[in-house]
């Protein structure tokens, strides 16, 4: 297939747009490298040394004899040069990954706030209108989030994607019908993901565009068969609070001898897949898409669920590490159950990797080889949901906060 990955530079667009062009497809890869320029903007680098994506591309050809192309193009901001290139290239299959991914950076300020909004629902209005006006069948698999559903306990498992409801009629009968899962975003980047999926229901309805959406929990890891084939290779790790996501940041918070940063009680449950079987979760939705006039696929792209505690209490009981529970800078539930039900994925093939301790320690293994490149000042997590959590968030030197929330 020539497959078209938007956002094909970034922590999980890297490793797929490998494993894709490995498997043999054609790849076009459109970024407009903002990932890096937000780096720039925070102050902060991957932990691992990364190359520009066309030396990163020159390594792969080296190594494999395959080419995967760039093309530097902003999804948001250039529409007819996306319509334009759809048109002239027209690909089998879209991936999307081209939206700001992180919540603590679109809960940063009124600024982030916007951007995101911006970014994000443009990305997804403009790829969907240019499939439309181009023709093309190409299918759309876009990469959101778990984040979608909230996390509230409910005593339910979390279906993927639609809820079967019965709805009371004038006549007193009881009609069934499969709606989106109620949204509950718990952040504006998370926000934006609830409003792309209107936007898929539309636009499968309307136009009959093919369109499957992975509902991700949290990746952890950084490698995958791919990325591991030569140094330059090597896949983006954040670690700094606002990219950083929680067991990637527990496990470099091992590594450099830093407390682990637990919000609140760490009662907080929430879904996580490694970033090999994100990557394979994604071949397999391209392998399997809806037909055209078919509902939106969703699919829930996560493999286990951990507390934030636990996580904690694992990697400290492994690495000696010391556990500080600071005040939160979310507003979100202290303690929640989460259960999520991943069928379709496993139906399909996908034999998951589950958290043990081998890979646990590999990924401290890269966080010490790379530790002298953390910006220690960079690791707490400042941004916070409110003016008033703000307030209550304060840090000493080290980044240990002083006060408690209440
Ligand atoms: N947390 C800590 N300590 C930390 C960092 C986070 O206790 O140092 C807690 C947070 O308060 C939160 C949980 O860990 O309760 C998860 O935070 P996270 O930063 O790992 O994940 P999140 O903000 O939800 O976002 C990440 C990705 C996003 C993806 C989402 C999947 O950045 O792109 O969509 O995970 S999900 O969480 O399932 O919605």
């Amino acid at each position: 297939m020539k497959i078209a990955i938007l956002g094909g530079d970034g922590f999980v667009g890297w490793p797929t747009s490998l494993h894709l062009s490995q498997a043999g497809h054609e790849i076009h890869i459109l970024d407009n490298l903002s990932r890096r320029w937000i780096d720039t903007e925070l102050g902060v680098q991957s932990l691992t040394p990364i190359d520009s994506i066309q030396e990163r591309n020159r390594i792969w050809h080296a190594e494999t004899g395959r080419r995967i192309r760039f093309h530097l193009l902003d999804l948001a901001g250039d529409y007819e040069r996306l319509k334009g290139w759809l048109g002239e290239h027209r690909p089998d299959a879209v991936i999307h990954f081209a939206q700001q991914r992180a919540a603590p950076y679109s809960m940063k300020s009124d600024r982030h706030k916007n951007y995101t909004v911006s970014n994000n629902v443009n990305a997804t209005h403009n790829l969907l209108n240019a499939l439309v006006e181009t023709g093309i069948d190409a299918h759309l698999v876009h990469l959101g989030t778990m984040g979608v559903y909230g996390y509230s306990t409910i005593g339910a498992a979390i279906p993927e994607g639609y809820l079967p409801v019965g709805i009371e009629t004038l006549d007193g009968e009881t009609v069934s019908q499969d709606i989106l899962y109620p949204a509950n975003p718990g952040s504006i980047y998370h926000m934006t993901k609830c409003l792309d999926q209107l936007l898929f229901q539309f636009y499968a309805r309307n136009d009959q565009l093919r369109i499957t959406d992975l509902h991700q929990g949290i990746v952890w890891g950084t490698h995958t068969r791919e990325t591991r084939a030569h140094p330059q290779l090597i896949n983006r790790f954040d670690y700094d609070g606002d990219y950083g996501t929680v067991l990637n940041r527990f496990l470099i918070q091992a590594a450099i001898g830093h407390p682990l940063t637990v919000h609140g009680t760490g009662g907080q449950t929430r879904a996580f897949i490694h970033i090999q079987d994100s990557v394979r979760c994604i071949e397999l939705a391209l392998a399997n898409p809806p037909a055209a006039g078919e509902r939106v696929k969703i699919f829930n792209q996560m493999t286990e669920t951990h507390r934030v505690r636990d996580l904690a209490s694992l990697v400290a009981s492994m690495t000696g590490s010391e556990i500080a529970c600071l005040p939160n800078p979310r507003k979100e539930a202290h303690e929640n159950e989460l259960v999520v039900k991943n069928d379709q994925f496993l139906g399909l093939g996908l034999d998951p990797i589950t958290l043990e301790e081998g890979l646990l320690s590999e990924v401290v293994d890269v966080a010490k080889k790379f530790a002298y490149r953390v910006d220690r000042a960079r690791v707490p997590a400042v941004s916070a949901w409110t003016r008033d959590l703000a307030q209550k968030v304060e840090h000493d030197p080290e980044g240990r906060r002083l006060r408690k929330v209440g």
